[in-house]
């Protein structure tokens, strides 16, 4: 009877032990209580790609090539290269631009875009202010972004008219400002650090398509609006951002 009552003993303990072992083998969410990694922190960064519609990106990093992939790359006149916000920058004083590849992949005549850049004004602008970027011809195609004293305008132009949008201020001098543009249908919103600034929205018919190069610092005649400051990170989406993604630009490092 001792020999039987061990021998039974021992069979159910081998059958416990061999319970207790397919269990540590069974997935831990077996149970329903699955016990996942804490995601919160990467809230909306795992959908976040700022490469995404990038036509244009210009870093400045002692180069005037396009980055993103395309290669509307730049040439230089006059510029020079320095510290800038993200590694180097370069230096306008008056009489120096960058003039750029021309391509239909900044036309923009139907679609939303997004351009943002990092500007630095040595001085505020006078007379017909200074420009940003420029693809196109003021009453004749393409488009415009340049500053009128402390206040900033991007128009859209077809022959013999042009929309304007613009904001009331909003643009430090002798510090780096954020400044984006979104197209949003037919309205321009335009922002500095984040904050819209726009003043008048515009309504913007299609800009012409332009056959021209793009330009930084110099309207399209190269002889007028003379940039007068410095210029970092330009990027030109062939779509809208959205808020948190122009968020994170601002606060790359
Ligand atoms: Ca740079």
């Amino acid at each position: 009877m001792v020999k039987e009552d061990l021998t039974t003993v021992f069979i159910i303990i081998s059958i416990f032990a061999l319970v207790i072992s397919l269990i540590a083998l069974l997935p831990q969410d077996y149970n329903g209580l699955v016990n996942l990694p804490d995601l919160t922190q990467y809230e909306n960064e795992d959908f976040i790609d700022l490469e995404h519609g990038l036509c244009l990106w210009l870093t400045f990093d002692n180069s005037p090539l396009d980055k993103s992939g395309y290669r509307l790359d730049g040439t230089l006149t006059n510029t020079t290269y320095q510290t800038g916000r993200f590694y180097k920058d370069i230096s306008c004083d008056g009489n120096d631009w960058v003039e750029g590849t021309n391509n239909q992949l900044l036309d923009f005549v139907v679609n939303n875009f997004t351009i943002t850049l990092w500007y630095k004004p040595y001085s505020i602008s006078v007379g017909t202010g200074y420009m940003l970027y420029t693809r196109g011809k003021y009453n004749l195609d393409g488009m415009q972004f340049y500053t009128s004293g402390s206040s900033l305008l991007f128009t859209t132009s077809q022959a013999a008219a042009t929309q304007i949008s613009s904001s009331s201020g909003g643009l430090n001098n002798g510090t780096w400002n954020f400044l984006t543009i979104k197209r949003v249908g037919s309205s321009i919103r335009i922002l500095n650090n984040l904050t819209d600034i726009t003043n008048i929205a515009g309504n913007h018919i299609n800009p012409l398509t332009s056959v021209r190069t793009w330009k930084i610092g110099v309207y399209d005649n190269k002889g007028d609006m003379w940039l007068n400051g410095e210029i970092d990170d330009v990027r030109i989406y062939n779509r809208l951002l959205t808020n948190y993604e122009i968020q994170k630009l601002y606060t790359l490092n």
